[in-house]
């Protein structure tokens, strides 16, 4: 089952998302358990795997619209490891916290992992798991959006208080995470006033303005270049030769808007809706297309893409295969 707005990853193909490599770390690799327990504990990876294990099949839903479904992950039940450290009674969130190069963390309340039994994972598909995908050691966590699976688990702490992670306290990540009621992200704090006054300038320029509402809006020659827009709402716009420059439009609605020679150059449209969208002349060269989407599942409703319309052909392969599709005859490649 695919949660709300979700679309399959091409087949065989597991994106790289966020951080791409660990931190250089000392031999052996350990993974530690601390904060509110009565006994704190450190497994080296040859002691971890010592451990029972288990092997199961984890759907991968990424906040940017891909899914993968039926990986197969193979480790150490976290709640294993947590009853072996016994938490606290105050204990009531864990932080998980990577051997990575901006001690990338993120955390979920113990509740949640008790109902989600995440895994301590070493092996993808019967093989270690790749280092790019968090190998030796990663947290999998089902039925949350991907960015609570830890790549490269070093250090889980337990506290009484929540500590928000990189992308949840950094990049407005939604804390909650639940691809069934799409906790994509929260919106930027912007009264009423000052989006209004944004809109009518007509210049976004480097400007954080994630789910803003624009429905509708005459926005024609935009400057939003380098601008955080994402999840943010410009179904109907009229956004001819917009400058969206290196913006991040990642999940943000475009669905109906005209964008007739909008510079879209490397720009984050991951997880982006164009459907409907006028897109002739518009550049997409170096736009970065994972799990965007030109054509609805149903194939009624598409943009208007055609040879004027560019894309690095290299890009096209991050679309889900009907999405590739649809593109390649649209620009009659
Ligand atoms: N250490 C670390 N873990 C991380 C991230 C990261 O940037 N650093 N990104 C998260 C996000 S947003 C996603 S979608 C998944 C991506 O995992 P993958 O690259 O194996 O697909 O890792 C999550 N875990
Ligand atoms: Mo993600």
């Amino acid at each position: 089952m695919l949660p709300p707005n979700q679309q399959l990853a091409a087949p065989g193909k597991w994106p790289i998302v966020g951080e791409r490599q660990p931190a250089a770390w000392s031999e052996p690799w350990t993974v530690a358990i601390g904060g509110l327990a009565a006994r704190p504990a450190i497994w080296t990876l040859a002691e971890l795997q010592q451990l029972p294990q288990v092997s199961q099949e984890i759907d991968i839903h990424c906040v940017t619209r891909w899914s993968k479904l039926g990986c197969r992950f193979g480790g150490v039940p976290m709640l294993d490891l947590l009853d072996q450290v016994q938490p606290a009674r105050e204990a009531r969130f864990a932080s998980f916290i990577a051997q990575s190069p901006r001690q990338h963390s993120t955390s979920l309340p113990l509740d949640d992992l008790r109902r989600l039994q995440p895994l301590v994972a070493f092996s993808y598909g019967e093989q270690p798991l790749a280092s790019d995908h968090g190998g030796p050691v990663r947290v999998i966590v089902p039925g949350k959006y991907f960015y609570k699976s830890l790549k490269w688990l070093a250090r889980i702490e337990l506290l009484a208080e929540d500590r928000l992670g990189y992308w949840e306290a950094e990049a407005g990540y939604h804390n909650g995470a639940d691809p069934w009621r799409e906790e994509r992200y929260l919106a930027a704090t912007l009264s009423r006033n000052e989006a209004a006054a944004v809109l009518a300038s007509r210049d976004f320029t480097g400007r954080d303005l994630r789910s803003l509402d624009a429905r509708g809006r005459d926005l024609a020659g935009l400057r939003a270049s380098g601008a955080l827009l994402r999840d943010a709402d410009f179904r109907g716009c009229n956004l001819q030769r917009a400058d969206f420059s290196n913006a991040n439009l990642s999940n943000a609605r475009l669905q109906q808007a005209d964008l007739r020679e909008a510079m879209l150059r490397g720009a984050d449209v991951e997880g982006a809706d164009f459907c409907g969208a006028d897109l002739r002349g518009a550049d997409f060269r170096g736009a970065s297309l994972l799990g965007t989407t030109f054509i609805s599942d149903d194939g009624q409703l598409a943009a208007l893409v055609d040879a004027s319309t560019h894309f690095d052909l290299d890009r096209q392969d991050d679309l889900a295969p009907p999405q590739a599709q649809f593109i390649r005859a649209a620009i009659g490649s």
